[in-house]
């Protein structure tokens, strides 16, 4: 017998317990960590019962194996953009791009009562009406001086600057987001200015989430940087073995979902090379490959990129491309999806992102923190658009339709990027942001980036419980 399953067995034989052989077998399969536990448990429902043998049905009772229900496990990709994806040339393509999000933004705040009340901006400015007025569009410009903050917006007809002086409004006219699409309530000033009287955001209403009718469990993950030295190989295989144990949230794992960052990418930052295990792109995904292979093949792995992964790189983002590892694509149980992508896992809808945004609204917004991933992503939700800022850090492609807006609700938004693990729900909908398997990289120290490598979310598609387990901790 294995010398730690013998040890913890001393606690039940020691108080006179016998341990049927059948029990045995399964005791032998359980993670040794748990087996201590698990054993005290089963020890002390026995001795209430004043029964002194362990039999495998005890076993099994406890670990909910003999229970195990018929798991639902069907799937479906809602959205993918890798066969979407239209890019346009230069200028034409922004243009179409800019045109197209606010089409979709404007149907999207359309269900609001005050949008029966818009008017084009053109019109706004040529009556110059006295009335209380709503106009929408996207935000093109935005300063503060003291407490007064200038917001420019466009619409299809003109660009109108409007002025909020009202100090509620001043903290979501500072949070506002360069590109981002709003609709104002607005009333002209005796000096000509506009005077703003709200700001609304199209914003997503009280949503009552899908449910799986079988409590089948969706694991999340993200980050991985396979081929870099601070990839956590041990820790995540030995999540992968879990996969495989007796655990009974393990044994209902039905699918994974890894949000992008799969690869640590070549060439994606200065002396990359240094930090790098494997040099080259089908080499680091070959890795990628070996270590996926070994979950078992009853779950379902669905695999989206991010800024570290090989395809293009601006938003949105094809598939990671097969030319580099046509096993991933030719794995029966592994879906090779874009960034944004939104699949149904049991009739609950994923938005999975990888959230290449996130950076450059922490830098622009008060309030918001890489620490805190879920509320800047709650941000996203609220401004339905995941990559509003175009032109700084995250690269946006001139698409002919804006496949970043967010059109339909989703039951759960899974986003990564940050390396920070963080939960939330808003009206209905579970944000979660699923860390890292890299440890703190010298730049992340440098940037004072803490990251929460080594750790899983684990959703019951039922119940929405939500479990986190950590398997980078060292007890
Ligand atoms: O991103 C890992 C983390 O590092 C994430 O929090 C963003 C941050 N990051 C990455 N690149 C930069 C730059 N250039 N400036 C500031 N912060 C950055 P990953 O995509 O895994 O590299
Ligand atoms: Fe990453
Ligand atoms: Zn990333």
């Amino acid at each position: 017998m294995i010398r730690d399953v013998s040890s913890a067995l001393d606690f039940a034989l020691n108080k006179g317990f016998q341990i049927h052989p059948n029990a045995l077998r399964i005791l032998e399969q359980i993670d040794v960590k748990e087996l201590e536990k698990i054993i005290k448990q089963v020890v002390r429902e026995k001795e209430r019962q004043k029964l002194f043998l362990i039999s495998q049905q005890d076993l099994e009772v406890f670990l909910g194996i003999a229970e195990d229900e018929i798991l639902d496990d069907f799937h479906e990709i809602l959205f993918d953009p890798t066969t979407k994806i239209a890019t346009a040339e230069g200028v034409d393509g922004f243009t179409a791009l800019f045109s197209s999000r606010y089409a979709k933004l404007k149907k999207i705040i359309s269900n609001r009562p005050e949008s029966k009340m818009l008017k084009s901006i053109s019109a706004v400015i040529s009556t110059k009406s006295k009335e209380e007025i709503y106009v929408c569009g996207l935000v093109t410009d935005r300063k503060t001086d003291r407490n007064i903050t200038k917001i420019t917006i466009d619409d299809i007809t003109g660009s109108i600057e409007t002025i909020v002086i009202d100090e509620d409004l001043q903290s979501v006219a500072s949070s506002l987001l360069m590109d981002q699409f709003i609709m104002e309530k607005i009333v002209a000033a005796k000096n000509g200015g506009f005077i703003v009287k709200d700001i609304i955001l199209p914003d997503i209403p009280d949503h009552l989430p899908n449910r799986s009718k079988t409590e089948t469990y969706a694991l999340f993950l993200s980050d991985l940087h396979i081929g870099s030295k601070y990839f956590m190989e041990k820790e995540f295989l030995e999540m992968i073995s879990w996969l495989s144990s007796p655990d009974p949230i393990a044994r209902r794992v039905r699918f994974i979902v890894l949000g992008g960052d799969v690869v640590d990418g070549i060439g994606i930052y200065p002396n990359q090379d240094k930090e790098l295990v494997a040099l080259d792109t089908s080499a680091q995904l070959q890795m990628v490959f070996d270590i996926l292979d070994k979950i078992p093949k009853h779950i379902k792995v669905f695999i989206a990129p991010g800024n570290h992964d090989p395809g293009r790189r601006a938003l949105p983002q094809p598939a990671i491309p097969a030319k580099y590892n046509p096993n991933l694509w030719g794995r029966k149980n592994f879906f090779m999806i874009g960034n944004p992508a939104m699949v149904s896992l049991n009739g609950v809808k994923v938005l999975i992102f990888h959230g290449q945004s996130i950076d450059d609204i922490v830098k622009t917004t008060p309030g918001l923190s890489y620490d805190k991933p879920a509320k800047v992503m709650q941000y996203l939700l609220k401004a339905r658009h995941m990559s509003p800022i175009y032109g700084s850090q995250t690269p946006i492609a001139p698409e002919l339709e804006d496949l970043m807006v967010i059109d339909e609700v989703p039951d759960i938004f899974h986003g990564g990027h940050v390396h920070v693990i963080d939960l939330d729900l808003y009206r209905g909908v579970l944000i979660l942001n699923s860390g890292a398997w890299q440890a703190q990289t010298p730049f992340q120290t440098s940037v004072g980036i803490t990251p929460t490598p080594g750790m899983v979310v684990l959703v019951n598609l039922k119940t929405f419980k939500v479990y986190t387990k950590d398997f980078a901790s060292k007890n």
